[in-house]
């Protein structure tokens, strides 16, 4: 269901920045490299009507995407904070527009947007998920495990996260860790919802050792080829009987349009960082469920804030995979928020109070803090 009112404006005082470091329970390793902390911004609102929280989901190094925390550091404080500053009075749905003249950042728009949400809802009383159109009050958890040392090593990770009662997997692949990374992981545990993220490390050439992954009937593989090889993707698709679903390449709803329009994907992954907010995720959402087109909600090792906020859009009815909205404790011990998401039954609980629903844990916070800043 579109968003159908607006929430309300509010009168922006300031923004408050502050860049944390995280350290994650187990190092992460995807084709693009491996991080044993999460450095994160995350954004506070300052209204007239109280305070809002975002985050901004850039990585520490520009390898996922172009963005990267010192980056958006710079560009948050330079242009798009001031920006907004600058109108005084905004409600969500006029953010977007007021950025647009700055090009790309799309995760530091998506963080300022957040922010600005969640004071609106606060001060509205709605919660995110009611406002986004989420029609579930728990959805199902996926979880994302990166590249191990070895196959063995792998199927003992996913033992232990199929145990804590994750309804699917998905395991990251390389160039040389594919075809038998799946096939143990295929041959310990059957039949279960399995797909592969490839974070964009082959190309064209690889089609013959991709096509190998036919045989292990997964739901889907993820962003095999680079950003914007859109075309080469709707080559790819022809080859391939694994559906191919886009991470990187859907910037936007536009892209995620053409992308279609192209047969470059047959299934979207949803991530409102990578895309510029929540509510022009809810567009590329509905843009999909009218085209008959199954979305999952994305994740990047969010603290409980985004956590929360993609608990809320993957609520929607076009959600009909299971997404990498996994607890925190698969990457933390200790969060930000005073009750960061529990794996329940295989699920994860949708916020309900107004505004993202979650509470900031200030020690934790202040803990974790290496930098800030106000504008
Ligand atoms: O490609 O989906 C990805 C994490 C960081 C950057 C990119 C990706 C990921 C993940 C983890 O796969 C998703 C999560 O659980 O947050
Ligand atoms: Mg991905």
């Amino acid at each position: 269901m579109p968003i159908t009112s607006p929430a309300s404006a509010v009168r922006l005082e300031g923004f408050e920045l502050l860049v944390l470091h995280l350290p994650l329970v187990s190092p992460f390793t995807t084709s693009f490299g491996t991080e044993t902390v999460r450095e994160v911004i995350v954004v506070r609102a300052r209204t007239a009507d109280g305070d809002g929280w975002g985050e901004i989901v850039t990585q520490q190094a520009p390898l996922y995407s172009s963005e990267y925390t010192q980056g958006a550091w710079d560009v948050a404080q330079r242009f798009l904070a001031p920006a907004l500053l600058d109108r005084g009075t905004v409600a969500p749905h006029e953010v977007a527009g007021v950025l647009e003249p700055f090009v790309g950042h799309r995760m530091v728009k998506a963080g300022l947007e957040l922010a600005v949400l969640d004071a609106a809802l606060r001060a509205d009383g709605i919660s995110l998920a009611t406002h986004l159109g989420a029609t579930t009050d728990r959805i199902p958890s996926g979880v994302s495990v990166g590249i191990q040392r070895d196959p063995a090593a792998l199927v003992d990770a996913v033992a232990g996260y199929l145990d804590a009662g994750y309804v699917r997997i998905k395991i990251k692949i390389k160039p040389g860790r594919d075809v038998d990374d799946t096939a143990a992981v295929r041959a310990a545990f059957g039949e279960i919802p399995l797909q592969v993220d490839a974070n964009s490390a082959y190309t064209l050439a690889d089609a013959d050792t991709l096509a190998e992954l036919d045989r292990f009937d997964l739901l889907l593989i993820e962003q095999p080829l680079q950003e914007d090889d859109i075309v080469d993707h709707a080559t790819l698709a022809k080859r391939l009987q694994t559906p191919v679903c886009l991470d990187e390449s859907i910037v936007s709803r536009k892209a995620a349009a053409d992308a279609l329009a192209l047969g470059s994907a047959s299934i979207i992954n949803i991530k409102a960082g990578r895309v510029g907010g929540y509510l022009e995720a809810v567009a590329i959402h509905d843009l999909c469920r009218d085209a008959g087109v199954p979305v999952w909600c994305g994740g990047m090792l969010e603290t409980g804030i985004g956590r929360a906020a993609n608990a809320a859009l993957a609520a929607l009815p076009g959600f009909t995979l299971p997404g990498d909205v996994s607890a925190s404790d698969r990457f933390y011990t200790r969060d930000i928020v005073t009750e960061p998401v529990v794996l329940e039954d295989g699920h994860v609980r949708v916020p309900t109070a107004p505004g993202l629903g979650v509470e900031i844990d200030s020690d934790a916070l202040e803990g974790f803090t290496v930098e800030a800043v106000t504008v």
